[in-house]
């Protein structure tokens, strides 16, 4: 791809939707079941702890459950293949990037395997359950929340993001249905650096008029295509 050394790609939920992990807006997706203002706020974990704390412990035994597919392990295959700049910016909670293989991912929404000690802040790997309240490891205080950056909650790594968006030749969108902020304001902040933009999606996402190139279809399909494209040129 001439020209291009830094890429920066941003996935979303229809990525892992293919290793059976429900995406959010489908008519059978995530929100169906909870009002988001439920069990992704910092309000709702206040007012029902137990019913957030459920939600999440269902999601991260998804989470282990689920395998990489195609889609995944393109990305990890660019990841290891690809001498420029690359970084790959997941709203998703899972690991199934990293569990395919690739490095250079950034979780800006958290991570389902991760739980946050409020009393002595300290993030520990976790498998199991946190309804049961578990001492933190660190502290043995039972202060722990999931490491998931809520709604009205800051995104992680801004900085190192958008430093990355300045310096884009590439942004690619994978995935994602461009409903939430400000992830679905990469594409424009690309655009501005005069990154070229391409969405790689099921759907037309609701930011798809900022793309140079909208390819439509399954994420397993469509990357495996792309990354083949890339490395070949
Ligand atoms: C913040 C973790 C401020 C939890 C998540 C500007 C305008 C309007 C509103 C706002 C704004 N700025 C901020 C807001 C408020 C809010 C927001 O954006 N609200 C929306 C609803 C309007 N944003 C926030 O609150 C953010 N925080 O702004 O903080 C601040 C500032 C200073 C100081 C302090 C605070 C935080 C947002 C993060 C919330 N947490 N996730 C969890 O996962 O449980 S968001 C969550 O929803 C996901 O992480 C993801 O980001 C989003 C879901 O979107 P997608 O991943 O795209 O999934 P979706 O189902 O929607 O779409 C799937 C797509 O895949 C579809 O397009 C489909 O076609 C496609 N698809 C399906 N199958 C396949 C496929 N594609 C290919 N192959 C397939 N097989």
């Amino acid at each position: 791809m001439d020209g291009v050394r830094n890429i920066v790609i941003l996935t979303g939920a229809g990525i892992s939707a293919e290793s059976g992990l429900r995406t959010f807006r489908a008519d059978d997706g995530l929100w169906e079941d909870h009002r988001v203002e439920d069990v992704a706020t910092p309000q709702a974990f206040r007012r029902d702890p137990g019913l957030v704390q459920r939600f999440y412990d269902a999601r991260r035994e998804n989470v282990l459950a689920a395998e990489p597919n195609a889609a995944h392990r393109a990305l990890a295959r660019l990841d290891e293949e690809w001498d420029g700049e690359l970084l790959i910016v997941t709203q998703n909670i899972d690991d199934l990037h990293e569990r395919a293989g690739a490095k250079r991912v950034l979780h800006m929404h958290g991570q389902a395997l991760s739980a946050w000690c409020l009393a002595c802040d300290a993030r520990h790997r976790w498998t199991g359950t946190l309804l049961d309240g578990p001492g933190c490891p660190a502290c043995g205080e039972v202060a722990m929340r999931p490491d998931i950056v809520w709604f009205g909650e800051m995104p992680y790594e801004m900085e190192r993001i958008f430093s990355a968006l300045a310096r884009a030749d590439l942004f690619v969108s994978i995935g994602t249905s461009g409903a939430v902020y400000p992830a679905a304001g990469f594409v424009q902040q690309a655009r501005s650096a005069g990154a070229r933009t391409l969405e790689l999606n099921l759907d037309r996402s609701q930011g798809s008029q900022w793309f140079d190139e909208s390819r439509l279809g399954p994420a397993s399909a469509l990357v495996p295509l792309w990354v083949e494209e890339v490395l070949s040129e």
